[in-house]
């Protein structure tokens, strides 16, 4: 862990303008708005499926903000909603995906909400089995240090793509995919950061019943790289986390794990009633101890954030959500015409 305490101790995040703290807090807000209508969408049937990312706020901001947005690659997972938005997707984008209307950026429509897709936003499709992204990404890794070492792409060039980052979930990392990704990882010392976001359930499965060790960040020997778990609802301990993790693939020595610790505000997804496996107190307290909360009293104690402020974002989230809800339900559908565009065979 030398190398990360080291950077630790200076602390990146001590380094962000007020400018760039306040543009965190207005992506992880823009997101929870965005996603809470979501819900009232489903709830009042006017879309079929809806996954959330509400609780996981601040691991998925800090994770962009850490990275060269737009240039680095990522592949996310369902859960990402803040963190592709940091990355550029906009209300409208998932509104027309929630909506399965013509201008969906990810498939055209053709696949559920939330599966990511961005070839302008250097974000890889996702696959619906979970831990797929995990290989792919490394081999994405994989391809950048090849191509440093190649003479094709300059490390230093801060234009050109230095680092591969996925997500995926705690229960995921039960997947044989899971370990094949971080194995090669550790192999090739390939500039390669995994977030597993850990909100301790796999939608009803405990964490005690994944894993048998306390941390999945515990793993990281057994792969040879680099093993940090931190507090993901902490926006600027997680930034820190991340840019040592940065540092670490720029710098061309090896991949990182980092084990953010969430919490999941909402049932697994729509189609999922988590009543019957969490106890109401526990959901309550981390609304308590919510991500966007804790950050807002942070950034109003160093006079950063003001009631005006944070009423004049509210005020502009409220406007992008309701104009891309009114986009998508007017959009049309995609055209019958479209069916077999973009088939291999
Ligand atoms: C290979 C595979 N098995 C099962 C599923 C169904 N499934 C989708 S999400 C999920 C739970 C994943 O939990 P976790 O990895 O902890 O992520 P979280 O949803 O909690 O963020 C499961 C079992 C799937 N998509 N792919
Ligand atoms: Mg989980």
């Amino acid at each position: 862990m030398s190398a990360l305490t080291k950077t630790q101790l200076s602390r990146p995040s001590e380094q962000l303008s007020n400018e760039t703290l306040l543009d965190m807090y207005w992506h992880m807000l823009l997101s929870r708005r965005t996603d809470e209508r979501a819900w009232v969408l489903h709830r009042q049937g006017k879309i079929a499926f809806h996954i959330s990312g509400m609780g996981h706020e601040a691991t998925q901001v800090g994770a962009a903000f850490a990275i060269n947005r737009g240039v680095d690659y990522v592949v996310p997972y369902y859960r990402d909603l803040a963190l592709v938005m940091a990355l550029g997707i906009t209300p409208r984008d998932f509104m027309l995906s929630l909506f399965g209307k013509a201008g969906e950026i990810s498939s055209k429509a053709r696949q559920m909400p939330s599966h990511w897709g961005s070839k302008a936003h250097h974000i890889l499709s996702t696959s619906s089995p979970v831990a797929t992204q995990v290989p792919q990404a490394a081999g994405m890794a994989f391809a950048i240090k090849y191509q440093r070492e190649n003479g094709l792409l300059d490390p230093n060039d801060a234009a050109q793509p230095r680092l591969a980052l996925t997500c995926l979930g705690e229960g995921s990392t039960s997947q044989g995919e899971w370990h094949e990704g971080m194995n090669w990882a550790g192999v090739h010392t390939l500039p390669f950061i995994c977030i597993v976001q850990n909100n301790n359930y796999a939608i009803s499965v405990p964490i005690e019943q994944q894993m048998a060790v306390s941390h999945v960040a515990e793993r990281a020997i057994a792969y040879g790289v680099q093993g940090v778990t931190v507090d993901g609802t902490d926006i600027l301990a997680f930034y820190d986390v991340m840019r040592a993790a940065v540092a670490r693939a720029y710098n061309g020595e090896g991949a990182t794990l980092i084990e953010a610790k969430c919490y999941r505000l909402t049932p697994h997804s729509s189609d999922d009633d988590d009543r019957s496996y969490r106890p109401r107190e526990e959901v309550e307290e981390a609304k308590r101890t919510d991500a966007i909360l804790r950050y807002e009293q942070h950034l109003m104690g160093r006079g950063i954030l003001s009631d005006a402020l944070k009423q004049d974002y509210e005020q502009r989230a409220r406007q992008m959500v309701d104009e891309a809800q009114r986009y998508a339900e007017n959009a049309p559908y995609p055209e019958e015409s479209s069916l077999y565009e973009d088939i291999y065979a």
